[in-house]
This record gives C-alpha cells, sequence and structure tokens, in this order.
C-alpha cells in the first residue's frame, strides 16, 4: 500500500489525537495503518523573522512522521490573517460585506504555499498517496506540479463552496480555480457544492463536463464530488458513557429534569448565526411564555480568531443581546441564557448533549457541521433530544429527519423550537433512529475511505506526462 501523506493547515500528533477529536483521529488512523507523513504549519509565529523562511521540525509518532514549520509574523499575518481567513473564510461563507480585500493579503498566501511545497517536494516518495486540505492550501498542488512533482494528489475543501457570482468578487477568483485543476480529486461537502463548482467553471473558464464528476479545463481533467464528512460514531458513543460525560450529565439532570435545556456549541464565529439564535430564542420567550422560568439556552461560543476585527465586535454583540435577554426575562432564581465564551473539555461535552432536550444547530452557512453529528450519537435513543437544524448547513443534505429551519426567520423558526419542546416521545424516537443509521452509514471511516478510493482509482495520465 502506499505511503499517505496529509498536509493541512494544523498538524495533530496521532497519539493525542483523542483530545483534538474526530478529523484528528480519523487521519491519523489512516496514516498509521499505511504510514506516513503530516505536513503543516507549527502553530508557531516568529517575531521578526524573514518572509518565505521558516524552520522545519520533525518527530516521530509511530510510524508517523509529524513534520511543522514556523512562519514568521508577516507571513502568519497575510496568509494566515489576512488572506484565509480575511478573504476566502467569509466569502466562502456568503459575506463579501465582511471581506478585506487588501491587496498584500495574496502575497503572502502564495509565498507561504510555496514555502510549504519547497520543504515538502524533496521528503516526497514517488507513490505517496497527497491528500491536502482546505482553504489555507489551495495552490498547493500547483506548487508541487511547478517542481515536477507526478503523484496522485488530492484536495478535501471543508467549507463551502458559494455560487460562481460570489466567488468571482474575489480578485484572484480564476487563478484559484485554475489551481484546483492540479489536482487529481477535488472533494466538497456537499452537492449544494460541486453544483456551484460545476456552474462555475462552465461559465467562467469554459471548461467541458465529460460526465457527472469529470470537468476538463486548462487542459487538464479534475475529478470533482461530495464526499460529506462524518464524526466517528463509535468514539463519540464510548466518550458519551465515560466518567467525565456521566458525571456532566449526572450533575445537571436534576435541575433539566424540571427545566428544559437548548443547547448551542460552536466556535464563536458569525457563519454559526449566533445573533439570530439569540434574537430567535428572545422571540421564543415572549411568543410562548410557558417557557419562561423553564427553557434556557446553554451557549457554548469558543474562543476563534480573536486578532480579528469581524471576531471581537461579534463577540461584543453577543454579549450585548445575552445580558439585555436575561435582563429582560430573568428572575432572581432563573436565567434565560447562559453564554460560556471558553473552551469545554471534548470529554464533557456529550453529557451535556444528552442532557439537553433540543439542540440548536443554526449557522447562516456552514460547509457540513459536526456538532449536529455529535448530539445525534450522544442521545439516548429511549428518551432521544431535538435537532433544529439549519437548511443552510451541509449536514441538512443527509439529516432530513431534524427539524429543518431557515435561520434568518426568526419567528419560523421560534416555532419550529416549540414544536421541538413539545415533541412526542415516539416521534422523537422515530426521527432520532434514522438520523443516527444516516450518521453510522456515513461516518468518518466512510469518508476517508471514499475519498481515498476515488484518489487511488481516478486516471492520473495527465500529471505523469
Ligand atoms: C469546519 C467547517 C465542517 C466546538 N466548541 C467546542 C468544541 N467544539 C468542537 C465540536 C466539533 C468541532 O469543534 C466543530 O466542528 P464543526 O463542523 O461544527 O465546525 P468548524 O469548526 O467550523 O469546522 C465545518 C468541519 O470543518 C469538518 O469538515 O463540518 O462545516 O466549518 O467537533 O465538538 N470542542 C470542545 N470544546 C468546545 O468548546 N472540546
Amino acid at each position: 500500500m502506499s505511503r499517505l501523506v496529509v498536509v493541512s493547515n494544523r498538524v495533530a500528533d496521532p497519539r493525542k489525537a483523542a483530545a483534538a477529536g474526530g478529523l484528528a483521529v480519523a487521519l491519523g488512523d489512516a496514516l498509521s495503518v499505511r504510514g506516513g507523513l503530516w505536513f503543516g504549519w507549527s502553530g508557531t509565529v516568529v517575531e521578526g523573522g524573514t518572509p518565505g523562511e521558516g524552520e522545519m521540525h520533525s518527530q516521530q509518532a509511530g510510524n508517523v512522521t509529524l513534520t511543522t514549520v514556523d512562519l514568521c509574523r508577516e507571513d502568519h499575518d497575510s496568509y494566515y490573517l489576512g488572506y484565509s481567513n480575511g478573504v476566502l473564510w467569509p466569502v466562502f461563507h456568503y459575506r463579501l460585506d465582511l471581506a478585506d480585500f487588501d491587496a498584500g493579503f495574496i502575497g503572502g498566501y502564495r509565498r507561504v504555499n510555496q514555502m510549504l511545497a519547497h520543504k515538502l517536494m524533496p521528503q516526497l516518495l514517488p507513490d505517496d498517496i497527497i491528500w491536502v486540505h482546505d482553504y489555507h492550501l489551495i495552490p498547493m498542488a500547483a506548487e508541487l506540479r511547478a517542481m515536477g512533482c507526478k503523484n496522485r494528489i488530492g484536495f478535501f475543501l471543508h467549507i463551502p463552496l458559494p455560487p460562481p457570482l460570489i466567488l468571482a468578487a474575489i480578485p484572484q477568483h480564476e487563478w484559484l480555480v485554475r489551481a484546483l485543476f492540479s489536482y487529481d480529486v477535488v472533494g466538497f461537502q456537499s452537492e449544494a457544492d460541486v453544483a456551484h463548482f460545476s456552474r462555475y467553471v462552465g461559465q467562467e473558464v469554459g471548461a467541458e463536463a465529460l460526465d457527472q464528476h469529470q470537468f476538463r479545463a486548462f487542459g487538464r481533467t479534475v475529478h470533482a464530488q461530495a464526499f460529506p464528512i462524518g464524526i466517528d460514531v463509535d468514539e463519540f458513543a464510548a466518550l458519551t458513557h465515560g466518567k467525565e460525560a456521566r458525571d456532566m450529565f449526572e450533575s445537571m439532570k436534576e435541575e433539566y429534569s424540571r427545566r428544559r435545556l437548548l443547547l448551542g456549541v460552536e466556535r464563536l464565529d458569525y457563519s454559526k448565526g449566533l445573533p439570530q439564535r439569540l434574537r430567535t430564542f428572545q422571540k421564543l420567550l415572549q411568543k410562548y411564555p410557558e417557557n419562561l422560568n423553564s427553557a434556557t439556552l446553554i451557549q457554548i461560543a469558543s474562543p476563534s480568531r480573536e486578532a480579528l476585527d469581524t471576531y471581537s465586535g461579534l463577540r461584543q454583540e453577543l454579549e450585548s443581546l445575552c445580558g439585555s435577554i436575561n435582563g429582560d426575562f430573568g428572575e432572581l432564581d432563573w436565567m434565560p441564557v447562559r453564554y460560556i465564551h471558553r473552551n469545554v473539555a471534548r470529554k464533557r461535552l456529550p453529557g451535556l448533549y444528552r442532557v439537553a432536550r433540543v439542540a440548536l444547530v443554526t449557522p447562516l452557512r456552514d460547509g457540513m457541521n459536526l456538532v449536529a453529528k455529535e448530539f445525534i450519537a450522544a442521545q439516548d435513543p429511549a428518551d432521544p433530544g431535538v435537532l433544529v437544524l439549519s437548511r443552510f448547513a451541509g449536514a441538512a443534505e443527509q439529516l432530513k429527519e431534524a427539524l429543518l429551519v431557515n435561520p434568518y426567520d426568526t419567528d419560523g423558526t421560534a416555532d419550529s423550537i416549540q414544536r421541538a419542546l413539545q415533541m412526542p416521545l415516539p416521534e422523537r424516537q422515530a426521527r432520532h433512529q434514522k438520523l443516527l443509521a444516516s450518521i453510522r452509514s456515513q461516518d468518518v471511516h466512510w469518508w476517508r475511505k471514499t475519498f481515498l478510493d476515488a484518489l487511488t482509482g481516478v486516471d492520473t495520465s495527465d500529471h505523469r506526462r
């Protein structure tokens, strides 16, 4: 079996992957089975270093080599904060209003991709299969090909791909899409993303669709397909029965047998629809007053990308909304919103999911959304909670038995939450059974295998000439 090389912005140690969660576990497993190399940024920012240069570190974790590269401040700020998270993240999540098209960022993005490719190239063996992850590294294959790399290279985009006219707002849109044609396989989360890719390449670069998955442009053929990412359901079920999760469950279950817990868990990010969710919760309390002194929203918003102004602004908006809801509706012995701007230990999360009657997973746009799947995996099948899910999460293509909502529609979403709170047990059980079957049939192992089977199966003659 050929060796696997994973390239991603951040690298996780497979020996500690359980703490990092599903994706790290899945990639770590794949690397350990075949033996391999995991390559990316070290997470270290060097003050005053030289742009385009970074010290490389390697360590061995069993049969997996972990190789990481430091970034200097200037590269980090333009590649990571600037272009990746100031241009690509907002535009790919349809937020042109939040994008900062500073002309200086693209140089850092190219430079870091080039540097990483230069450092990776000498470590590659001729039969290695290379799997590149996410929007930080779109030009990686083009850089490797420019140095003569003929290996099979696949790319998986964890975030959505927007419709052509939104993508076209990025000044370098054509360059980015051309770079995708240096891969053999390009994977997306959902069919909607593939449809956007197909329309973009048809309209903007005159690509020819050879069949449902094969697109030809720039003298190359790329295989584009949806590979919806899943979770490790068994691992998550085991966490649910672990001590930390059970302690969490026990410590909360009494209060929430009297009151009803609504739960939101995410990074504090504007794609997740948090202000809209809080306004919807406010609407629920106004419109259905039987929820007063009862329905309680625990919102975990773990800190993320705080160096960017849009994120600190969002944090202030949330703090103000929580304060006003608690001020307007709270009682001396009950506060409607418990807002936590900290990271909760992964081992405790399933306990929280299990106490919740309703999970609110209402992003404005999301590639997939793993919280929705984790919530399903943590439920007691005999008395399961209800998933309220945004139709704009990639997960909505699979999780049809959730209550699907439009998070912009505050009134309609409040009605759906009320329906979730009142849903009779047989309906909850029937929906949960189908949702569980769905996340089991397309779990993270299925995702990894399906992607790697496609990558090892496609005709790569374009890149071997
Ligand atoms: C990107 C795409 C796609 C969250 N808060 C805490 C915590 N989490 C964990 C969750 C879950 C993970 O982080 C979040 O995954 P999501 O999929 O929901 O969202 P993104 O971080 O935006 O991920 C997304 C994903 O990539 C995979 O392809 O699904 O669409 O945007 O596992 O549990 N974990 C802990 N404490 C927290 O406070 N321990």
